[in-house]
């Protein structure tokens, strides 16, 4: 790609800091610098250095210091960009970098959109789609796990397999595109098992990967955990054990949490958003009453319910009722109060719900490190952490890594049902367009802007 224009960012947050990145890419990025620039004797410089940290002041029109900095200059194609990258490092306060941007953009540069340095990568085909994705997913990630992730996928690990993955596909396009040349019947007739079998492997492939996406999604975006139960069952005590700080107001009054109380914790690397909820009952207090009503919204899309019954007292209607409404939800029973003379009756939860269930106590912190290794395990099923390079963390992704499947398995109908090759091809060739959207290689020019519109500014 050539691109006429140099742009410029700031590449740091903004606000106060020790120093700040200002960012320039493009072919204007040398001869910016060279204007704006002179050395610590205050000399104007020439020629900079490739990859060399050069000491000197950036002066504005009148000669003026504008500030001190370290230049760096590196030259393509060997950067971010595959452009002329320079980077002006100077103390991290507003002033100077609002300075100094306006001098490179009235050398020339104009202010980069979001994302266009890495959008920029992608064009000049330093990355691929997928690796770009990466790299935002890298930035924003809110735990090592997804950071992990984050990285391998940044390194190319999915974008291989999509990319032989689809090598294939066109592989098949191509052999039917043969035969479909030269009819012969025995040809033919071998072609297609060979063609049903590599179907059969790509969409296996297929499955793998998405297999790998439920796991890719809770490791990014975390695990949101709802603990919902009757007033007075320990749900606030709960929130603080696992938080290990006192978030919640705890009491003896019941009906003491009315709104919902949210929070991150990290669980053996896992992120947990944990919420917890106002106590549910009937109630005719209007407060508390859309206090319930959000409870209820909640578990609608949690990935686990923590359904506190208090151990000490029998099972009551509410809990029945609210057992019921929890039916097809992942849910995770505490018995809370084990430390008093327990009155509750296991067997009867469970032939009322097949779900787990762990004998707590927030006052003694019994059964806590159990809860902690369910929620543990519904990430990793009992592996030891996150163990496949190529995982899908990416909704988009996902999302065109299933349309590939459909296709795959509609081109093996279609050869099920004996249809002509060249008809079954129309399905190959779809499979592949779709898979490549996610390194970027079929996708339009304003999926891909729209894309990078997303990313943060000055990446
Ligand atoms: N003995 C005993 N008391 C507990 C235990 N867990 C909580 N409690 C007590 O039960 C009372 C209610 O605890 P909370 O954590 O406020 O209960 P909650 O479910 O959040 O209550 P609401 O916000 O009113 O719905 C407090 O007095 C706690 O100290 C436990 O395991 N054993
Ligand atoms: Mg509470």
């Amino acid at each position: 790609m050539i691109t006429e224009d140099t742009i410029a960012a700031l590449a740091t947050p903004p606000g106060e800091g020790g120093i700040a990145v200002i960012r320039l890419s493009g072919a204007k990025s040398l001869r910016i610098a060279r204007r704006l620039y002179v050395n610590g004797k205050r000399e104007k410089q020439e020629k900079f250095e490739d990859r060399y940290l050069h000491y000197g002041y950036i002066l504005d029109k009148d000669q003026n210091t504008v500030d001190e900095v370290l230049l760096v200059y590196m030259k393509a194609p060997k950067t971010y960009t595959r452009e002329d990258v320079v980077e002006i490092h100077c103390h991290g306060g507003m002033i100077p970098v609002q300075k100094i941007i306006t001098l490179t953009l009235e050398e020339g540069a104009r202010l980069a959109q979001p994302g266009e340095f890495t959008k920029r990568a992608f064009l000049n085909g330093r990355v691929d789609l997928a690796q770009a994705e990466a790299v935002m997913d890298l930035i924003s990630s809110k735990s090592e796990d997804a950071a992990k992730a984050s990285l391998n996928q940044m390194g190319g690990s999915l974008s291989r397999k999509i990319k032989a993955l689809r090598d294939d596909l066109l592989d098949l396009m191509a052999s039917i595109e043969v035969t479909v040349d030269y009819p012969e019947e025995d040809i033919e007739e071998m072609l297609r098992a060979s063609i049903e079998k590599r179907l059969k492997e790509a969409k296996r492939e297929c499955l793998h990967l998405l297999e790998t996406a439920d796991q890719g999604r809770l490791i990014r975006e975390g695990l949101k955990v709802v603990i919902i139960g009757k007033p007075n069952v320990g749900k606030s005590s709960l929130l603080n054990a696992l938080l290990r700080e006192n978030r919640a107001i705890v009491t003896d009054i019941p009906g003491t949490t009315r709104d919902v109380i949210e929070d991150y914790v990290n669980i053996k690397g896992v992120l947990v958003q944990i919420l917890d909820t106002a106590g549910i009952r009937e109630t005719m207090d209007q407060v508390e009453k859309i206090g319930v009503e959000k409870s209820r919204e909640l578990t609608r899309d949690a990935d686990l319910i923590l359904l506190l019954l208090d151990a000490s007292n029998s099972l009551e209607e509410e809990d029945r009722k609210i057992l019921q409404w929890l039916d097809n939800k992942r849910v995770l029973i505490l018995l809370n109060k084990a430390d008093k003379p327990s009155i509750i009756e296991e067997e009867e939860i469970r032939s009322l719900a097949d779900s787990s269930i762990i004998w707590t106590s927030m006052i003694v912190g019994t059964g806590l490190d159990e809860v902690e290794d369910y929620i543990y395990d519904m990430v990793y099923s009992g592996s030891t952490g996150p163990k496949n390079p190529a995982m899908v963390t990416n909704n988009r992704h996902k999302e065109a890594l299933i349309r590939g499947q459909k296709h795959i398995e509609e081109a093996l109908k279609a050869m099920d049902a004996y249809m002509p090759l060249d008809i079954v091809t129309i399905d190959v060739r779809d499979a592949w367009e779709a898979l490549g959207e996610i390194t970027g290689e079929s996708l339009t020019e304003n999926l891909v802007d729209k894309i990078f519109m997303e990313f943060c500014l000055g990446k």
